[in-house]
Formats: C-alpha cells, sequence, structure tokens
C-alpha cells in the first residue's frame, strides 16, 4: 500500500476550529514558503518612510525631483512590461464558480492555492520581506477595516505609507480579536547570491488572485499600481465588496465630495464613473455656481453602511490619490496641480532637464526637450509619448487644497445623492432622477460607454460597466445589484439617497458634445442635490411656480422642478441653472430628449445584458426593465 502526500498549498490563514491566525503564525509561515533573506515588520513612521525612499533611491527606483520646484519628491521609471492593471490574470476564487460569476475570471480555490504553491515558493530568496499592517479608513472606525500586506517591493511599501494608514496599532486591535485581511505580494524576482538586482524587478508570469471565503489576497510578479498597492483594488473593492454583502455593507467605485449651498447647508454625494469620464475633476469640482462650495473626500473608492439613523453613512477608505496623471492640468484640474506640488511619488511620468515632471496636458506647450517615461531622449513630435498614458501620481489625500477638514471623520458621512454616470454619445439625459431605488440600481446596473460616436437615433456598441465596477466586483455581479436592493430596503426610505443617473457626454447631430462639462457640472450637481431636498418636505406643500416644485424649503433654498421622462425625472424647463452658458441652440431640448425607438432598442440591448447572469438577476430589476418599456409604450 503507498501512501500519497497530499499537494503542498498556500499557508492557512486559520486554525482547526476555523479562528484567524494570530498575525505572527501567518507571517512566519508565508515566510517559510517565500524564504525571505529577512523579514521587516513595518510601522508606518515617517522615519521608516525616509530610511526606504533613501534606500530606493540607492538601488535606482526612485529618482529624486529637483526639490527647489518639486520638493520631497520623486520619479519611478517601472519596467516597460509593468505598466497597468492586468485583468486577464485577476482572479476570483470563490469556492463555486456562479460566486464569481460571468464578468470574472473565475479558479477554483484549490487548485489555485496548489498552483500558486508552487509559483511562489522561494520568490523572495535574496529580498527583504516587508510586513506592512495598515487600516483602510481610520484606525478603529465602525466602518473600517484592518489587512496586513506582505511584500518584498520598496515602491509598495513606501507607496502603502501614502495610500492606506500603515501603523504597529493594527497589530495590537489584531491580537486583540480584531479579523484582517491577509494579503500577499511579491514581485516573483528572486536574487541569487551576488545577482545585481534592477531598479523595477517582476516577472513575466503574473498573478492577481482572491479568496473570498478566506478574504485572501495573492499577488505574484508585478509591482504596479492596482496589481501590488492591495488595499485599494483588490482589499477595498473586490474583498470588500464580498464582506460587504456578507455584513450589510457596501464597498464601491465612487468618490464622495461634500457640497455646500449658498445657505450653508452641506450636502453628501457618492459617485461612481467607469474610467475616462471626469472622476478625479468631480472629486475636486470647482464650482461655476455661485455661492456654491465643494469639498473632497474620497476620489476613488467609498464604504457605505446603513447608519442608526436609517442613513446611508460613507467613508473614503484610503488615505492617498493614485491618480492618472497625463490630461491633469492647469486648466482641467489645478486642485490635482496643487495636490501634487509636492511630497509626491511620479510613475512614468517624464522628467524635465531641469528635475521636473511633465506629462500631456500638463501644459498645452510641450517643453522642448524631456527624459520620457523610460529614459530616453524626448522632443516635441517625436512621435512617441512622453508620460504613458496610465502613468500616476501618488499623494497623500490631506495634501489636496479642497480636502473636507473632517474627511476622517470615522463615522462617516451621511451620504444625500448617488451618482451613476456613464460616457454616453446618445440617448442618456443629462441628468435623470431615479423614481425609486430599484430604478436607481436598475440605472447602476446597465451603466455603459459607447466606444463609438453613435449617429443620431442608434446606439453604437456599448461596453458595459455596471456601478463601474466592472473589473473590481469580487461576486457574481448579479448578486452585488441584489446586494444594493437588499442595503436600500434597510435604509429609511425617507432619508436614504436619491440616485441619480448623469452623462456628460451627450453629442449633438453634428457629433460636438452638447454640454460644456467641468466645472460647469456644478449646475447639475446643485439641480440633483436640490431636488434631495424633497425627501424633507412638509406635508402638504405644493408646487406655486413654474419650474419649482416646492416653496417652502427646508433649507432655504428652491427645491427645483423635475419633469417625468419614461426613463426618469429630467429638470422641469427653467429649473436648471444655465444662465450665462454659451449652449447651443436646441441643445438644453437635445440633451434630455428621450427617444423612444432608441429606448426600446436599449431595453432590448439590456435584457441580452442580463441574460448572461441568468436567474441570478433580481427580480425587482426585471420588474424595473418591463415599468420602464411600458413607460416608454404609454
Ligand atoms: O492601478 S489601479 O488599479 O490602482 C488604478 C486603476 O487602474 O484604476
Ligand atoms: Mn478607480
Amino acid at each position: 500500500m503507498s501512501i500519497t502526500a497530499p499537494a503542498p498549498t498556500l499557508p492557512p490563514t486559520t486554525t482547526c476550529d476555523g479562528r484567524q491566525l494570530a498575525a505572527r503564525a501567518w507571517v512566519s509561515a508565508v515566510a517559510d514558503l517565500l524564504e525571505p533573506d529577512e523579514i521587516v515588520w513595518c510601522d508606518g513612521s515617517a522615519d521608516e518612510r525616509t530610511r526606504l525612499t533613501a534606500l530606493m533611491v540607492e538601488a535606482g527606483t526612485l529618482l529624486p525631483l529637483d526639490p527647489a520646484r518639486r520638493p520631497g519628491s520623486y520619479l519611478a521609471r517601472s519596467d516597460p512590461s509593468d505598466v497597468a492593471r492586468i485583468e486577464s490574470r485577476t482572479f476570483i476564487c470563490s469556492d463555486d464558480e456562479a460566486d464569481a460569476g460571468p464578468t470574472n475570471l473565475w479558479r477554483d480555490p484549490t487548485s489555485m492555492r496548489r498552483e500558486l504553491h508552487g509559483v511562489v515558493r522561494g520568490a523572495m530568496r535574496g529580498r527583504t520581506m516587508y510586513v506592512v499592517p495598515f487600516s483602510m479608513g481610520p484606525l478603529g472606525g465602525p466602518i473600517s477595516q484592518v489587512g496586513i500586506e506582505i511584500t518584498d517591493s520598496l515602491y509598495v511599501v513606501v507607496s502603502m505609507h501614502v495610500m492606506t494608514r500603515v501603523s504597529r496599532e493594527v497589530l495590537r486591535m489584531i491580537d486583540h480579536g480584531a479579523s484582517y485581511v491577509p494579503a500577499v505580494h511579491t514581485l516573483g524576482a528572486p536574487l541569487e547570491p551576488g545577482q545585481a538586482d534592477v531598479p523595477w524587478p517582476c516577472s513575466p508570469t503574473k498573478y492577481i488572485a482572491h479568496f473570498p471565503r478566506t478574504r485572501e489576497i495573492w499577488s505574484y510578479g508585478s509591482g504596479y499600481g492596482g496589481n501590488a498597492l492591495l488595499g485599494k483594488k483588490c482589499f477595498a473593492l473586490r474583498i470588500a465588496s464580498t464582506m460587504g454583502r456578507a455584513e450589510g455593507w457596501l464597498a464601491e467605485h465612487m468618490l464622495i465630495v461634500r457640497a455646500t449651498s449658498p445657505q450653508g447647508h452641506d450636502y453628501h454625494l457618492a459617485a461612481a464613473f467607469p474610467s475616462a469620464c471626469g472622476k478625479t475633476n468631480l472629486a475636486m469640482l470647482e464650482p461655476t455656481v455661485p455661492g456654491w462650495s465643494v469639498e473632497t473626500i474620497g476620489d476613488d473608492i467609498a464604504w457605505m453602511r446603513p447608519g442608526p439613523d436609517g442613513r446611508l453613512r460613507a467613508i473614503n477608505p484610503e488615505a492617498g490619490f493614485f491618480g492618472v496623471a497625463p490630461g491633469t492640468g492647469w486648466s482641467t484640474n489645478p486642485t490635482a496641480m496643487r495636490t501634487v506640488a509636492r511630497d509626491t511619488i511620479f510613475t512614468n511620468v517624464a522628467l524635465t532637464d531641469d528635475g521636473d515632471v511633465w506629462w500631456e496636458g500638463m501644459t498645452e506647450e510641450p517643453p522642448a526637450h524631456l527624459t520620457d517615461w523610460q529614459g530616453q531622449d524626448w522632443t516635441p513630435g517625436c512621435g512617441r509619448p512622453a508620460a504613458h498614458p496610465n502613468a500616476r501620481f501618488t499623494v497623500a489625500a490631506a495634501q489636496c487644497p479642497t480636502i473636507a477638514h473632517d474627511w476622517e471623520d470615522p463615522d462617516g458621512v451621511a451620504l444625500d445623492a448617488i451618482v451613476l454616470g456613464g460616457r454616453r454619445a446618445s440617448n442618456v439625459p443629462l441628468v435623470a432622477e431615479a423614481y425609486s431605488w430599484q430604478h436607481g440600481v436598475l440605472m447602476g446596473a446597465t451603466v455603459s460607454s459607447e466606444q463609438t460616436a453613435a449617429a443620431e437615433g442608434t446606439v453604437g456598441e456599448l461596453r458595459r460597466d455596471p456601478f463601474a465596477m466592472l473589473p473590481f466586483c469580487g461576486m457574481n455581479m448579479a448578486d452585488h445589484w441584489q446586494h444594493w436592493l437588499d442595503v436600500g430596503a434597510r435604509l429609511d426610505p425617507a432619508r436614504r439617497p436619491v440616485i441619480f443617473q448623469v452623462n456628460w457626454f451627450r453629442k449633438g447631430a453634428d457629433g460636438s458634445f452638447l454640454w460644456p462639462g467641468f466645472g460647469e457640472n456644478s449646475r447639475v450637481v446643485e439641480w440633483l442635490l436640490r431636488r434631495t431636498d424633497l425627501r424633507s418636505r412638509p406635508e402638504g406643500a405644493s408646487a406655486e411656480r413654474p419650474g419649482v416644485e416646492d416653496d417652502v424649503r427646508p433649507w432655504g433654498g428652491p427645491v427645483p422642478g423635475a419633469r417625468d421622462t419614461a426613463v426618469g425625472r429630467v429638470p422641469a424647463d427653467g429649473s436648471l441653472d444655465v444662465t450665462g452658458l454659451d449652449l447651443a441652440a436646441g441643445a438644453l431640448d437635445e440633451l434630455f430628449r428621450v427617444d423612444r425607438d432608441a429606448w426600446l432598442h436599449e431595453a432590448t440591448l439590456t435584457e441580452e445584458f442580463f441574460a448572461q447572469f441568468g436567474d441570478r438577476v433580481p427580480t425587482a430589476l426585471r420588474t424595473e426593465l418591463s415599468t420602464l418599456r411600458a413607460r416608454l409604450t404609454r
């Protein structure tokens, strides 16, 4: 009789009786497998950051910028093959394939654990293993969560200092029973004795694997962004979305802002946008509407939980911004430019001859000579971009001039509005208010962008990006929609946020944008925020003036009127403030025109889109879709 040994696998994260392993036990099991030369426990201190930064300068990973121009700032150039998230190597390893759903790459957790064991064994040989205890959200806050990232990348450690709250206190919390997300990252580039290192080690083989049941993350082979800073998309979205579903909260790809009206009333909104829709600009909006001001709370991720008062409370779980540099300029987003004026790590931007940074869109005129993101000479018109299109800045949120003074309030802010944006040349109005929470969830489930500029009345190829979560949802997308419905049902119907859809990108018959965008989007924000005042409208108040629905104004400002359309409530004539805007003739009508046939076609496309999720699509959404059809054909 022969006895076969069980196939080796990743170390467990729990004891036999299901309790999570003590941090030290788990770390030492991981170290046994990865075989680093040394283990360093990080504390998140300024000293630590200074020391590790100096090591990276010495290794050539970071290039110090001219302190007179960009104090405390550095340039990192990644390996040219390691420049972005890799969705084709991002796996959701749920026990049941159906729980990952058709929009994720699923792998069986048992076989993935075996496969990864073989891949990561000895991966840290010749390197130092850093143990980074971090909190997402203010330490110990009711909506916050903690994790431990193990990594052999100094760039990752220092970036985690900026993007999360790294602290030894996290280890104490874990010792006292707090559960944590165990996250392992390795560059997959062990060093043989005597082998020289390179500035940006990585491996051609890559894995970004998520294990929802044990909440683990294993990332191999990349040192870049969301592949490697595991607190961000991996934890705060993919793993957190599954935690939130189990625990009754939402982890969303949303910015959070506070807008204050001229009457001094604070409103809070969270907004989801697919990429390239101006999310960062909205997070740092400079309103053109007189008397309004906007403060930033978060630019990328929102964790939202029903509060004891029946309202939805949101925090930004991150501590920094990892923003796209190209396209950020003094004319498009001066607030972001001021944020990165100092103490910033730039990755894959161009270097100026005087030791500063540049990227496409920073200034109208490029400098006469640059060193491009790959370290090559660059002159205008040479045919290559100077900065990689996904070049980034990593900077503390606290440096943002518009950051709210209380952005770190552990209890978060109570949301008044949830905004879902897409990039649509046709069909979708500039703004539409959902008729109900369910209708809003349908809006979120059907968020899409058009690749091509659609001709009038037709719809181009749609890229679906439900709730802007397509690459970030750690579970079956249809279950995510059901979870939205469930969370909504737990909120006080009179106080829960109102859901809106926006689209800054609608085009006219001549193919030009109908809406100016940027700061003028504050006009839309004003309209939709004031609409949320209706939730607290006193009984019996009536509409008295055209475009003004309610003359009894809880906050001293008028509630703008709305007109019902098949797809939602749009601004009544005169209720969206467009004074001083130079809109083309008929643009306003066109921005809110609902084309019956095009929308019936849109409903069919939605049915086709839903079909891939089969019976996991919530009944309430199918009902909403039929109701939409009924409104269209009425
Ligand atoms: O690299 S990140 O995933 O952090 C940013 C992004 O791709 O959205
Ligand atoms: Mn993002």
